[in-house]
């Protein structure tokens, strides 16, 4: 053999072992999610149960004089919550155990202001208790909300002895009723009966729960693993970014849109939590009416398909169930949901990539089609700007599209469009900055056999996980 020959013959050795070796994964972009985090990202959804003495007198703020003998459901049923939950496809409920008004919903040590003085079951009870042991049996994760704004305990103002007091109740929480997966730190504060206002050491809390319960996320408005998206309709901004710089955060400081856009530089990963309530008020009140089915999807589509996870409140009434009308809007918004994401028109498309990392051209088809978050089609490194083009056989109807990031990797997409072919060419139908783990657009009703994502610019090179296509009849032409 010729040296040439051997030559030539080692460099096609080295082209094939190449092309064969998977390209080399990107690199993460921090800051990135914890595994706890993301658990809660992909739950979706969160239903928020406000109940206490509030439910019996018609008030959304108790101020802690409320006689215990108020509280008196004659039918709580927490399995009932729970089938409600699971039937609308909500994986955690939040309980209010103490609010605003400190009474407590389970029987603490530290106060008298609980259910133990309370009629229900002859001051036996304990809401917590029962809310776990229906999470166990439905499968379904439990979070609790313990106000750190007590107008009730007499030691509410002094500082370190409310802190204290806070603490031992907490504990309670963490340590009685068997895995916690969410705390919710609410950042009303108050004045105490000694004029002054409180300030709490959140700090000491956070440092509590992981201790105690390693698994659960925290929300507040700066997190430290959730953070409020600074308003309650449900609301993430239309950039939103899951980065935050915590130590420009103020707990109940009212920083409502560097809230609800998040920090395309922020050091910290605190992904935005939605909440809303299914009636005007936290409470059930008697006059209110739960939202429509309609209002539920448009909330889900600014929320959950905005890089956010939803948390909606559905409160138990005076008998200490939910609302028969509540639990039936919850049921058809499952079924409205369901049905208009399960036929996912990408799946019969061809896929290409104007450029896949590596060069390995069919890389993206498999990735981004597979329904699983943890693959996904790149780019190379030095790409901040690609393109995917979906071709069908057959023009296809659709209004709806559905991008996700793999963001275990770090979010990075922060502009991109969504073009389908026309007789005049390429149009855009939708476009944006974020993607995040979930971005879904309508648009009006289009008929195409070509479709086009730019993803116009990146922090680094862009990923995508999932795209999906969809048709919604209900929203019209
Ligand atoms: C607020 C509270 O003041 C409301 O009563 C409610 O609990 C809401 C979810 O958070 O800050």
């Amino acid at each position: 053999m010729t040296l040439l020959k051997k030559i030539l013959q080692l460099l096609i050795s080295i082209s094939i072992t190449q092309a064969a070796q998977p390209a080399k994964p990107p690199m993460p972009l921090l800051p990135i999610p914890t595994a706890r985090q993301m658990q809660w990202q992909n739950s979706e959804m969160i239903l928020f149960l406000h109940f206490g003495v509030n439910t019996f007198t018609d008030r959304e703020w108790g101020d802690g004089t409320e006689s215990p003998a108020l509280f008196n459901p004659d039918q709580l049923d927490a399995q009932q919550w729970a089938r409600v939950a699971r039937d609308g496809g909500f994986k955690t409920l939040i309980l209010t155990a103490k609010h605003h008004d400190g009474f407590c919903l389970w029987p603490s040590r530290y106060t008298a202001h609980s259910v133990k003085n309370s009629p229900w079951k002859n001051g036996q009870g304990d809401v917590v208790e029962e809310l776990s042991r229906a999470c166990k049996k439905f499968g379904l994760k439990m979070g609790l909300y313990l106000s750190p704004w007590d107008r009730h305990e007499p030691s509410y103002g002094q500082g370190a002895a409310y802190n204290q007091h806070y603490l031992a109740q907490l504990h309670e929480l963490l340590t009685q009723y068997g895995p916690v997966h969410e705390v919710w730190f609410d950042g009303a504060c108050g004045e105490g009966p000694n004029g002054k206002r409180q300030v709490y050491d959140f700090p000491a809390f956070w440092a509590l729960v992981r201790q105690l319960q390693p698994q659960a996320v925290m929300f507040s408005d700066a997190g430290p693993d959730v953070r409020w998206i600074g308003n309650e309709n449900g609301h993430a901004g239309e950039t939103c970014w899951s980065m935050l710089d915590k130590s420009r955060v103020k707990i109940g400081g009212s920083q409502k849109d560097y809230l609800n856009s998040g920090d395309r530089n922020g050091a910290d990963w605190v992904p935005g939590e939605c909440d809303v309530s299914i009636r005007k008020g936290w409470f059930w009140h008697p006059n209110q009416a739960p939202k429509t089915v309609d209002e539920l999807v448009d909330i889900y589509f600014k929320s959950v398909g905005r890089n956010g996870v939803l948390l909606l409140n559905v409160p138990p009434d005076r008998s200490g169930r939910i609302d028969a009308r509540d639990a039936a809007v919850l049921r058809d918004f499952r079924q409205r949901l369901n049905a208009l994401f399960a036929d996912n028109l990408a799946l019969t498309a061809r896929i290409t990539a104007e450029q896949s990392r590596g060069g390995d051209a069919d890389f993206a088809a498999s990735r981004v089609l597979d329904e699983r978050q943890d693959t996904y089609w790149a780019t190379d490194d030095s790409a901040t700007h690609a393109a995917l083009e979906l071709t069908w056989p057959k023009a296809q109807v659709f209004n709806i599209i559905c991008l996700r990031e793999p963001v275990v990797l770090g979010q990075r997409i922060e502009s991109y469009r969504v073009d389908a072919w026309g007789e005049t060419g390429w149009t855009t139908l939708t476009s944006g900055a974020t993607i995040g783990n979930k971005k879904l657009d309508r648009f009006r009703r289009t008929q195409t056999t070509r479709l086009r994502i730019v993803l116009e610019k990146s922090r680094a090179c862009p990923l995508l996980s999932e795209v999906g296509v969809y048709w919604d009849p209900k929203a019209g032409a």
